[in-house]
């Protein structure tokens, strides 16, 4: 039987993580790309910020135990080594951007996982997308996966602190810590909702803000 002993025969992870980085550093200015054209336009963009990451070493090795992924499979059961974040202020701003990905030419969604209507036993709300991303190296095109995770901001501020608490914890946490942390994401969601219900408002505000359009400063304008 194959050992999944942490020991690697990759032995070249910075070549192989290439591409990733790659992958991660080109769909990063891409993705940002699309919150600029909004502006340009003089549009609320539907993303607020773009993180990107290559996953470290020690967390493929672990990944690989834990979910017997071998070195052979690696490229096509890891989905996550190059993940990619989109933060947005409302939930609609999500499915936006996700139909803003499928339309796109230079990526091809392979799955779409819906982690707001179906949300996880955790209380973890997102829209994970996994992307077929070609990039071009030196030796001729590779396709890589990559995940991009869609989330509001609540989703995000939720999912941070459950990660570093999973980190102190292994993910065994008290019965008490699990649920007060599913109040919390409902907390987080119902805050999403609220915010979504004054949606109209927010906007109008936020408009006026970048545009310096104040209305006494109309007013005053008039007078
Ligand atoms: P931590 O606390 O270990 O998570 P930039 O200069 O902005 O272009 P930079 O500085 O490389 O680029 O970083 P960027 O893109 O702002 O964000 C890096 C952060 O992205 C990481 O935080 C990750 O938390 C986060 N991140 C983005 N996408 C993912 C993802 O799919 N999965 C995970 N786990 N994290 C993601 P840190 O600072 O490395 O620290
Ligand atoms: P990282 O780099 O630490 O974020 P699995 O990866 O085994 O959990 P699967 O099916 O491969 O499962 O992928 P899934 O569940 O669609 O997405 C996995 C990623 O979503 C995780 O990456 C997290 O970034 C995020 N995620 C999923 N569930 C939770 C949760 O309950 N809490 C938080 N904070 N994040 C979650 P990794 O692998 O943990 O890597």
């Amino acid at each position: 039987m194959r050992s999944f002993e942490v020991t690697s025969v990759i032995e070249q992870w910075d070549q192989f993580l290439l591409p990733y980085t790659q992958a991660v550093d080109e769909l990063k200015v891409k993705l940002r790309g699309m919150r600029k054209q909004f502006q340009n336009q003089n549009q609320r963009p539907p993303i607020e910020f773009v993180t990107g990451r290559v996953k470290p070493v020690d967390s493929i090795k672990e990944k690989m135990v834990r979910r017997h992924v071998t070195e052979e499979r690696l490229e096509q059961d890891m989905q996550d080594i190059a993940g990619l974040r989109i933060m947005c202020q409302f939930v609609d701003d999500i499915y936006q951007v996700v139909d803003l990905l499928r339309k796109r030419a230079d990526m091809t969604i392979l799955e779409e996982r819906d982690y707001i209507h179906n949300e996880k036993p955790s209380g973890y709300r997102s829209y994970h997308i996994v992307v077929e991303y070609p990039v071009q190296m030196v030796t001729g095109e590779k396709k890589i996966l990559a995940e991009i995770q869609v989330r509001t901001l609540a989703m995000n501020f939720w999912a941070t602190i459950e990660h570093s608490l999973n980190y102190k914890y292994q993910g065994d946490f008290p019965e008490e810590l699990s649920a007060r942390l599913q109040r919390a994401a409902e907390a987080a969601f119902k805050l999403d909702t609220e915010m979504s219900e004054i949606r109209e408002e927010i906007q109008e505000a936020q408009h006026l803000f970048s545009y310096g359009k104040r209305p006494d400063a109309q007013d005053k304008k008039g007078e």
